[in-house]
């Protein structure tokens, strides 16, 4: 017998909605029945660009008229709290867009309350789904390197990603609760969880509100040192948006990814083999964000199947929130300029 189809609805429609719908359309099991945004035609236009019949201005109303599975949060950061606490009043699955919510008090009274509502709660997390840190969580897993001691993550880009998300310019915190939540997750999923981590931010871009280049520097729980640094004032030799550039190193070996995503592997004794890791390039996808725009469907996939209790959605609000713990603890480091210890890893 053919399984029921995941009805959903998408609340905000701007830039980044149109990747992810189309993301949902590669996959089959799901529908997406209506959509929302409150300001003007946005909803409406965004309906005709993706063929749905039914659009609304206010999410509540949406939430009434429609019979739906669940919910999939692209709206600005301010408005996740209030939509996902919407949707679980309503008894209908979460999905919300990274970052979870502005502070982390927010972040935890996301989590209860879905946990309280009984219903699902994943965020879109989608950079540790990205084809080549897969293929390198694999080789650590392997045992290739042996045992990891060391590793740093890097993305330093010029990239003019205000022309795209124009209100990335007005966040207050900008590159790290923007980007580094990414690489944050990405370490974790890698290396596990955090012991300590110290950050130093700068604003080099006199034009933007937050800050745009962040260092950090982690102390995992395992033993690991990791580095993970970001700028959007990086104007380099070779661009390298939108991939995390990366080298770890084991006792027995190292492995680095480099631009166009390139992997090397080096072990004690054998040398050096490098190989090409290129995700696939769907042809809805903005050849500048490729890379995240396949991750996108490997993402929804993952969280499909939480939702159809088939696997484990890894990007649950409650691991996630572990992340966020770090997005927070960094500016919080920043800041005071001090070593800071999660409580939630
Ligand atoms: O919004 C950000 C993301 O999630 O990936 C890159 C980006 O578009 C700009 O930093």
């Amino acid at each position: 017998m053919m399984e029921e189809k995941l009805k959903f609805a998408v609340l905000g429609t701007g830039f980044w909605s149109d990747f992810q719908i189309k993301g949902w359309q590669e996959i089959e099991g799901v529908e997406l029945v209506a959509l929302c945004d409150p300001e003007g035609d946005k909803a409406e236009e965004s309906a005709k660009r993706h063929g749905i019949n039914r659009f609304y201005q206010d999410a509540s109303a949406l939430l009434e008229n429609e019979t739906l599975d669940f919910v999939d949060i692209i709206s600005s950061i301010p408005s996740h709290a209030q939509l996902v606490r919407l949707a679980a009043k309503k008894g209908v699955h979460v999905i919300c867009q990274k970052p979870m919510a502005e502070d982390f008090q927010t972040c935890k009274e996301l989590v209860e309350v879905c946990q309280k509502a009984g219903v699902q709660f994943f965020i879109h997390e989608n950079a540790r789904f990205q084809l080549p840190i897969r293929a390198c969580k694999d080789l650590i897993q392997n045992g290739e390197i042996g045992q990891p001691f060391k590793a740093r993550l890097t993305f330093c880009s010029g990239f003019p990603v205000f022309e795209n998300q124009p209100s990335l310019a007005n966040l207050d915190q900008f590159i790290i609760s923007d980007l580094g939540v990414h690489l944050l997750d990405t370490a974790r999923f890698l290396f596990g969880e955090v012991e300590q981590i110290y950050c130093q931010t700068q604003k080099v871009n006199p034009k933007i509100k937050g800050e745009d280049v962040a260092n950090i520097l982690m102390r995992m729980q395992n033993g690991i040192d990791c580095f993970v640094e970001m700028s959007y004032a990086s104007y380099l030799e070779k661009e390298s948006f939108p991939q995390t550039l990366m080298l770890i190193e084991g006792d027995t070996g190292s492995m680095r990814l480099d631009h166009n995503h390139l992997l090397t592997l080096t072990q004690k004794g054998k040398g050096s083999s490098s190989w090409k890791v290129d995700p696939p390039v769907y042809a809805w996808a903005d050849p500048d964000y490729a890379l995240i725009h396949s991750s996108i469907v490997a993402c929804n996939l993952n969280i499909l199947s939480g939702l159809q209790g088939k696997g484990i959605g890894e990007t649950s609000g409650a691991d996630n929130l572990k992340t966020m713990e770090l997005v927070f603890l960094s500016y919080d480091s920043a800041q005071h300029n001090q070593v800071m210890k999660p409580k939630h890893g």
